[in-house]
């Protein structure tokens, strides 16, 4: 196997033996072939799509393959084998419905479109030679994983948003034609390098889109204090990303004496309107989404995945049988709840039936965190934050988003956080928040000092907050405004949110904790170049650089 796709690639280089994510290298190798199978779809379909016959199968099919391989999505070989046939069988029916005739030369006979297999050791033996290592140039290898795990975190916000019933044909359009970009070996480093910025101003349009589709189905984000103690009763913990699926666990666990409590990612849900009806809704348990090994032993209920990030369970863990997945999620063992049939709901009864033979969970924590500062909120905030930053009560704001991750050099962001001058505010988005939010750092005449916009893609409220206060302040250049940029990077969807930093024009991003072990020093070169990117350094460096 060879992975390196996210920021706890083995030795900073690549993961060959077994993943730290605890991916085995069976299924590594499945997840590589799972994504030549998706570009063999992406080729039919794109011809299909000058038909201009607009058909769901496929986007579906692609935001899904994508999804399920992101880093710690899903780990279970069998699914992502069954994956790959879907796969196989969609590309070939698609095959019958186009001219093949009308593809380009070098696609008409194209192994992505005629290989096949239909047995696990089949599968097994292709996939050893559809790997990352199959492109032997470093720099064109760099930039051909770019785009691909930017089209990843691409790929799962457009599935969001699908499931919310948004869909947007350009995001798919580009989808496929990058994914093709990936197999095509006439591209020279700099029509890559063009693909991979034009991947984040779709990487926007993505990210918009599910804004769309959360705000205008649950409302607007609002100022929310989310408790993090617990309650007597039984309780199901759902984790992920996806608000559908917490919408229907809600409906379905009304009134049945359970209670349903967020853990990571699904955090932000408590600050939208729709939800705020339900009392069993109770609040946020635990923390990012690496504490899961500790923190479900005690939580004592069932818990649903509804996407990454899952952790392989340690060997004496106690929570095994109370793990549940559904949609991208998977993990050989754990029950999957299946998909929603069209027009209807997903069926949680066996989470529930579960949950009420289980004891109430066990307090990590009490009080209560404070959230909800997505783009809305903040606009109906604007004056009161406009004043603050022509008093110079507020200096500064430092955007902190993006992912947590394991690595102790993540320490950094707590104490980077503790450290910054009382005259800033941390504006965040995304699980590395967890790294700082329940820090006492205090407010700014009322305007507390961190700003929680919501999920790792509501990293779009801060860019549309960003572009309000130009607009507001009459800049030209959004890089003119009192904001520096500490990205925490983890996995693929981090990747796409940062190539929409880059489309929107934010320049001086810091990345860290380590600088993505897929970047080659050339590809790295240009980043550094053209948009400033840096690595971090010491906290006393970067608070005297960037606050
Ligand atoms: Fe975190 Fe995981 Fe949301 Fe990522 S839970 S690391 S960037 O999946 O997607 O922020
Ligand atoms: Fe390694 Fe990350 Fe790939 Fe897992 S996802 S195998 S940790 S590089």
């Amino acid at each position: 196997m060879f992975c390196f796709q996210c920021q706890e690639a083995a030795g900073g280089t690549g993961c060959t033996i077994k993943g730290v994510c605890g991916k085995e290298p069976e299924v590594a190798r499945m997840q590589d072939l799972l994504m030549y199978t998706a570009k063999g779809v992406a080729v039919l379909s794109r011809e299909k799509r000058k038909q201009n016959v607009l058909c769901e199968t496929p986007n579906r099919y692609l935001a899904d393959a994508l999804f399920t391989t992101i880093t710690n999505a899903n780990f279970d070989l069998q699914v992502i084998a069954d994956k790959i046939l879907q796969g196989l069988a969609l590309r070939d029916h698609i095959k019958e419905n186009v001219d093949v005739e009308a593809l380009p030369e070098w696609l008409k006979t194209h192994d992505v479109i005629t290989w096949n297999g239909s047995t696990i050791p089949e599968l097994e033996e292709k996939a050893k030679h559809v790997g990352v290592l199959e492109t032997k140039d470093e720099d064109i290898r760099s930039l051909r994983e770019l785009l691909t795990y930017g089209l990843k975190g691409m790929a799962a916000y457009a599935e969001h948003a699908l499931n919310l019933g948004y869909s947007d044909n350009d995001v798919f359009g580009f989808i496929e034609k990058g994914l093709i970009a990936t197999l095509d070996e006439s591209l020279d480093a700099e029509t890559l390098t063009n693909l991979v910025l034009e991947c984040g101003k779709f990487g926007v349009s993505a990210m918009a889109l599910l804004d769309k589709a959360n705000t205008s189905t649950y409302g607007h984000p609002e100022i929310t204090q989310v408790n993090i103690g617990t309650r007597n009763n039984p309780g199901i913990l759902i984790s992920g990303h996806d608000l559908k699926d917490l919408e229907e666990l809600l409906e379905q666990t009304e009134g049945t004496g359970i209670d349903v409590y967020t853990h990571s990612e699904m955090l932000p849900a408590h600050y939208y309107p729709a939800f705020k009806k339900y009392d069993h809704f109770v609040g946020n348990y635990g923390n990012s989404w690496w504490k899961q090994t500790e923190e479900f032993e005690t939580f004592n209920g069932p818990i649903l995945f509804t996407t990454n990030c899952l952790v392989p369970p340690r060997k004496k863990s106690t929570y095994s049988d109370r793990v549940f997945t559904t949609g991208a999620a998977g993990f050989s063992g754990f029950p999957h709840i299946a998909d929603r049939p069209k027009g209807g709901s997903k069926d949680f009864s066996p989470i529930i039936e579960m949950a009420k033979t289980c004891k109430p969970p066990v307090a990590i924590e009490n009080g209560t965190i404070t959230g909800g500062f997505a783009h809305n909120q903040v606009v109906q905030l604007a004056d009161k934050v406009v004043d603050a930053v022509k008093s110079g009560a507020i200096r500064k704001f430092i955007v902190m988003a993006g992912c947590d991750g394991r690595m102790k050099s993540r320490e950094y962001y707590t104490e980077f956080a503790q450290k910054l001058p009382k005259d800033t505010v941390i504006l965040t988005a995304g699980c590395a928040k967890y790294r700082y939010n329940k820090l006492p750092l205090g407010d700014i005449g009322g305007i507390p000092r961190i700003l929680d916009a919501g999920q790792c893609n509501d990293s779009y409220s801060l860019a549309v907050i960003a572009l309000k206060l130009k607009e507001i302040f009459e800049l030209n250049d959004i890089n003119e405004l009192p904001i520096a940029y500490n990205i925490a990077w983890y996995e693929q969807k981090a990747v796409i949110v940062l190539l929409a930093l880059l489309y929107l024009g934010v320049k001086n991003i810091h990345l860290g904790p380590t600088l993505p072990a897929f970047l080659s020093p050339n590809v790295t070169d240009v980043l550094v170049k053209n948009f400033g990117i840096a690595p971090i350094s010491s906290v006393d460096e970067d608070i005297k650089l960037l606050a």
